[in-house]
């Protein structure tokens, strides 16, 4: 069979990363042999074996890659080059695999059935690749293809024994969505305290950049500003907002009930306190209106100077979601990462766990939660995985 051969970018184009170029069809190696020259040369290339060497254009040498060549269950070969993931050689890449016969699939080609997949699955994990923000998130969702269908298969299997344990492990599984939707959507983490306190010195230093404005004048931040920003591998959008205080005048008095309303609504809350200000029963009712099981963590910052106050005098309950940091100087800012991701649902563990992050995914999980025989489960697994 003669079908052409056709090349996708399967990552997103970002400068610094590593991007992945797959080239599928029954002439895949023959297209190989013409833009990679492997260091150690090869007559074969045997599947399942990784190749490094260099990508070619006629005399120009484009980059190092690395090749991994598979073969399908039909036969059909498999060919991912792991490049520099800036937009350029990308582009050179695929202009050279055009010129030697390939043709390019889209992004939307590729979710619209145009691209080889073992499983529905898979296929939804190669549509959403290239719209992930992260190098963390790309790793985590390319690993979701056997993770989740394994898992689902385990789930299909205990059904005919234990099918209370089968349920609740389709319980669990549908729980990992919110979090999932989160390294694909991005989570919103809003900063939120009184004047002064260092929120937009803080925003600034979570998203790597002078960002908002800083002034030793209260009051400073009027509406609030968002920033995407990726902390420890998970996209965010850091949002700042007005100090909270007895407003000055009406511009005030709406930021302030714009701040509000962006703190209800987002996924994790940071408290900004100054640890350098002498507590006041403002800080208190700030921290009240906060519920103790609330996403929320409080971030005493201005550790570099004296501090004023000790929280475990003045709010006892806060002490085990609080953080010391400078945000001027960086101390204790690490570890604020660490909390935050945490704080969002993303533990050590999360990256090698199952996870479903599609909405058709959910739908068909959701009756195998509530199943009461092994023949439902087992018709929605084999309808899940496609
Ligand atoms: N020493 C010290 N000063 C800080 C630190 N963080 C912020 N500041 C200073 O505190 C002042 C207020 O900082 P901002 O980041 O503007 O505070 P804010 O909470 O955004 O203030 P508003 O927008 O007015 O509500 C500025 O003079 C900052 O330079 C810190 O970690 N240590
Ligand atoms: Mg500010």
């Amino acid at each position: 069979m003669n079908e052409p051969v056709r090349a996708a970018v399967l990552t997103p184009l970002e400068p610094g990363g590593i991007a992945v170029v797959s080239l599928t069809g029954s002439h895949a190696i023959d297209l190989l042999g013409r833009v990679f020259q492997p260091t150690r040369p090869t007559a074969d290339w045997p599947a399942d074996q990784l190749h490094f060497g260099r990508l070619a254009d006629g005399h120009q040498v484009l980059d190092d890659a690395i090749v991994a060549v598979r073969t399908a269950a039909d036969g059909t070969a498999r060919v991912d080059f792991n490049v520099h993931g800036g937009p350029r050689i990308v582009q050179r890449l695929l202009l050279a695999l055009e010129h030697h016969g390939a043709t390019i699939v889209s992004t939307d080609e590729i979710a619209a059935d145009a691209w080889p997949a073992a499983s529905t699955i898979e296929r939804e994990v190669y549509a959403l690749l290239p719209k992930t923000q992260t190098r963390r998130a790309a790793a985590w969702l390319s690993r979701q293809r056997e993770l989740l269908g394994a898992a689902l298969r385990d789930i299909a299997a205990l059904a005919v024994q234990d099918m209370v344990r089968a349920r609740a492990r389709a319980a669990e599984l549908l729980d990992t969505y919110a979090v999932a939707d989160r390294m694909l959507a991005g989570a919103s983490i809003v900063l939120t305290g009184p004047t002064n306190a260092g929120k937009s010195t803080l925003a600034n230093a979570l998203c790597g950049k002078p960002r908002v404005l800083v002034s030793a004048e209260a009051g400073t931040t009027r509406d609030y500003v968002s920033e995407p920003a990726a902390i420890d591998g998970v996209p965010v959008t850091v949002i700042d907002t007005a100090g909270v205080r007895e407003p000055t005048d009406a511009l005030e008095v709406e930021a302030i009930t714009r701040a509000r309303r962006q703190a209800a609504e987002a996924d994790l809350r940071l408290l900004v306190l100054d640890g350098h200000a002498a507590w006041t029963p403002a800080d208190g009712q700030f921290l009240t209106r906060f519920a103790p099981d609330d996403p929320s963590l409080v971030v005493v910052n201005k550790a570099d100077l004296t501090p004023e106050f000790e929280l475990e005098a003045v709010a006892p309950a806060w002490v085990s979601a609080a953080v010391a940091v400078s945000a001027q100087r960086g101390d204790g800012l690490d570890g604020l990462r660490g909390r935050i991701v945490s704080a969002l649902g993303f533990s050590d563990a999360w990256n090698a766990q199952p996870a479903v992050f599609s909405q058709r995914q959910l739908d068909g999980l959701r009756p195998m939660a509530a199943a009461d025989s092994a023949a439902i489960i087992a018709r929605q697994v084999a309808q899940l995985i496609g």
